[in-house]
């Protein structure tokens, strides 16, 4: 980035640094700093002459176009995550739950066979299992997870282990699909499952299974356990399924679709900025021991899961303040299934 002073004619010393620059212009981006008005903005034709393209104005004291110029440094990387992403390798899907919801069911209406052992006694799969699978033309890898390894002593014991498998296969899944017993409700050990799910970065989508055997009242009331305990995955899709009829199944492949787009999407940092300077100017952070955040500017430094990191200066952002300003994102862009990962990163007062 080479800057100069929008406000000041072309030095003798910028002459010389555009000189040496001009052997490589294409790597080159010319920033004019202290752009405060328009009638400056207006006013920079004169710096065409430097021989290095277009200058970009920015305002470095009140931030203005700075995000402009940061999608203009993030364009010219290469894409690594999409050159990854070109070995076509298919994309993981695991099956968690707690022992005896259907995972292993699931699995095996998917494959079309029975690949693996289906029992009523909770604790059956032993090992993670995965498999080819192709589900509406897309192949995917599905794993099968088990509830628990060794058949521990009680309670506490067996969500403990439980919890440790699926933390152990949700590292390698692109979509958890988070199965549910219709019939027994959402417990506590789903709620500990789904929060490792969320944490994990891995996509979402929680399936009340063995929807064929409730009836209308029990149905409501699984409903509403849903809404009461699975609050704060709210952003993942519910299915209702059978996986042992495989009724509804074919609702499946559309909702991981979608999940692994929305995964995958990416917001460019000019409209990340005047969003959250919007959101921010109607709701300021509040203020934290005597101080108030301030978020400078925002950029997307990944996906899968999208990944943004917030520049704050003043205060310290709270959890709260993150949720609401998740939840804006939430609301303006379609990120079904997918978490979002913010984090904010405090900067350094500025020496006076
Ligand atoms: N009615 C009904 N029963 C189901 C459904 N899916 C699974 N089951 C039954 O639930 C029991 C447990 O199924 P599994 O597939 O072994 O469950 P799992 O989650 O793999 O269990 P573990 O491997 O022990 O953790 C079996 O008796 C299945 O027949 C369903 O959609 N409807
Ligand atoms: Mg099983």
């Amino acid at each position: 980035l080479f800057l100069i002073d929008a406000q000041a004619d072309i030095s003798k010393d910028d002459a010389a640094v555009a000189e040496l620059l001009r052997s490589a212009p294409e790597r080159v981006i010319l920033v004019a700093n202290k752009v405060d008005n328009e009638s400056i903005a207006e006013d920079l034709a004169g710096f065409w002459r430097l021989g290095l393209g277009e200058p970009h104005p920015i305002s470095a004291v009140h931030g203005v176009g700075v995000a402009d110029v940061l999608d203009l440094v993030v364009n010219r990387f290469p894409d690594v995550e999409e050159e990854d992403r070109k070995d076509d390798s298919p994309r993981t899907l695991a099956i968690i739950g707690r022992p005896n919801v259907g995972k292993s069911t699931l699995l095996n209406n998917l494959l079309g066979e029975d690949r693996v052992v289906v029992s009523p006694i909770g604790g059956t799969t032993r090992d993670p299992i995965d498999a080819p699978v192709e589900i509406d033309g897309i192949s995917y890898t599905l794993i099968d997870t088990a509830g628990i390894r060794r058949a521990p002593k009680v309670g506490e014991d067996a969500e403990f282990y439980s919890i440790l498998r699926a933390k152990e296969v949700l590292r390698d899944a692109d979509v958890a699909l988070l199965l549910i017993d219709a019939l027994e409700g959402v417990t506590h050990q789903d709620q500990r499952i789904a929060e490792e799910a969320a944490e994990s970065g891995a996509g979402l989508v929680v399936i009340l299974n063995k929807w064929d055997a409730i009836d209308t009242e029990e149905r409501e009331w699984t409903e509403d356990g849903v809404a009461d305990r699975f609050g704060f995955v709210d952003w993942a899709p519910v299915l209702r399924i059978s996986a042992l009829t495989g009724s509804r199944l074919k609702r499946l492949g559309p909702a991981v679709e979608r999940v692994l787009v929305n995964r995958a999407s990416r917001i460019p940092t000019g409209e990340l900025n005047r969003l959250i300077t919007a959101w921010t100017q109607a709701h300021p952070a509040p203020v934290r021991k005597g101080r108030r955040p301030r978020i400078l500017y925002a950029v997307q430094a990944g996906t899968e899961p999208p990944t943004i990191i917030l520049f704050v200066s003043g205060g310290e952002l709270g959890e709260d303040y993150l949720r609401f300003i998740e939840n804006r994102l939430r609301e303006r862009f379609d990120f079904e299934g997918s978490p979002i990962r913010l984090i904010a990163r405090r900067k350094n007062r500025r020496p006076r």
